[in-house]
């Protein structure tokens, strides 16, 4: 049979870039959506699959690049903290777009409409206290993944906003989609708190795998991250979807610890999940 044709939005960004090199290997058929140009990847002639070079408010070119696809891996949007109205365009109205194109695609085949993998943030809760050491820690200390919503910036409030969305289109017309809290998402971890938060991309590919096959339907939200030793947060929801992560960050801690040094947990940049984006970010007064 065909293989499952899966749009990525935002394939020009950083996640979009890692995972154009690695979905293709789970064969997926790419289509790729970005308001940016999609550069080729390095040592690559061209991009994975059709390219649409559209906002996401561009109703018509969203329907056409959802025309026919099987699901959607979400990425698109700002990755972090700016402006409430550039928020608000980018993350929330994008969102809101992104969804109401599925559900006219659903309703234009009769059948089901696109699962839609949505990239949350660890942000939009990101002033949890986060839970202290020695590691590992005991399941009972691990942040659940239905701990409140505590976003740490306007951006996190999106990611809020993006959940919330989800929810509401799995109710209301039957949307099967998933919400995965990411952590941080890079080759390597750069600073202690991502030694509990790291999502190798390959591990990332993994969960974004499970999170668009698992036979789950509604609204689902699980926390993104590696097997590492230091997690912060319970992996069990990821795990249930069929996600097995293969990597740990433990292998960075020493490195890392020596360069910067144990958290200060009196200070609130480092003792909240969210980390910096609690206390740095300026919040654009109004
Ligand atoms: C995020 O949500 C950002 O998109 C990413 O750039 C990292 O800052 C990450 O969170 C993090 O918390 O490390």
């Amino acid at each position: 049979s065909a293989p499952p044709t899966l749009l990525l939005t935002g394939a020009a960004g950083g996640m979009g870039t890692l995972m154009r090199g690695l979905l293709p290997s789970y064969g997926y058929a790419l289509r790729l959506l970005d308001a940016r140009p999609v550069e080729p990847l390095p040592g690559q002639d061209g991009p994975e699959g059709p390219v649409f070079t559209a906002e996401l408010s561009d109703r018509d070119a969203l329907r056409e690049a959802l025309h026919g696809a099987d699901a959607v891996l979400h990425l698109a949007g700002i990755s972090q903290e700016a402006s409430f109205e550039r928020v608000l365009t980018a993350n929330i109205e994008g969102a809101y777009h992104l969804y109401e194109a599925v559900r006219a695609e659903g309703e234009r085949t009769g059948g089901p409409a696109p699962r839609v993998v949505f990239a949350s943030s660890n942000h939009a809760a990101g002033f949890t206290p986060r839970p202290t050491g020695p590691y590992p820690l005991p399941p009972e200390a691990l942040i659940p993944v239905d701990t409140p919503h505590r976003p740490d910036t306007y951006y996190g409030l999106s990611k809020c906003f993006g959940e919330d969305l989800a929810q509401l289109y799995a109710d209301r017309y039957g949307v099967d989609t998933v919400s995965v809290r990411i952590g941080s998402c890079f080759p390597e971890p750069s600073d202690v708190r991502m030694l509990s938060l790291w999502l190798s991309p390959g591990d990332g590919a993994r969960l974004f795998h499970a999170a668009l096959t698992a036979g789950t339907s509604g609204h689902t939200v699980v926390y993104g991250s590696s097997a590492n030793t230091r997690l912060w947060w319970d992996l069990g929801p990821a795990r249930a979807l069929g996600y097995t992560p293969q990597d740990d960050s433990e292998v960075f801690a020493p490195a890392l610890l020596a360069a910067h040094g144990e958290p200060d947990p009196a200070d609130p940049a480092q003792s909240n999940l969210g980390g910096r984006f609690c206390t740095d970010p300026p919040m654009w007064p109004y």
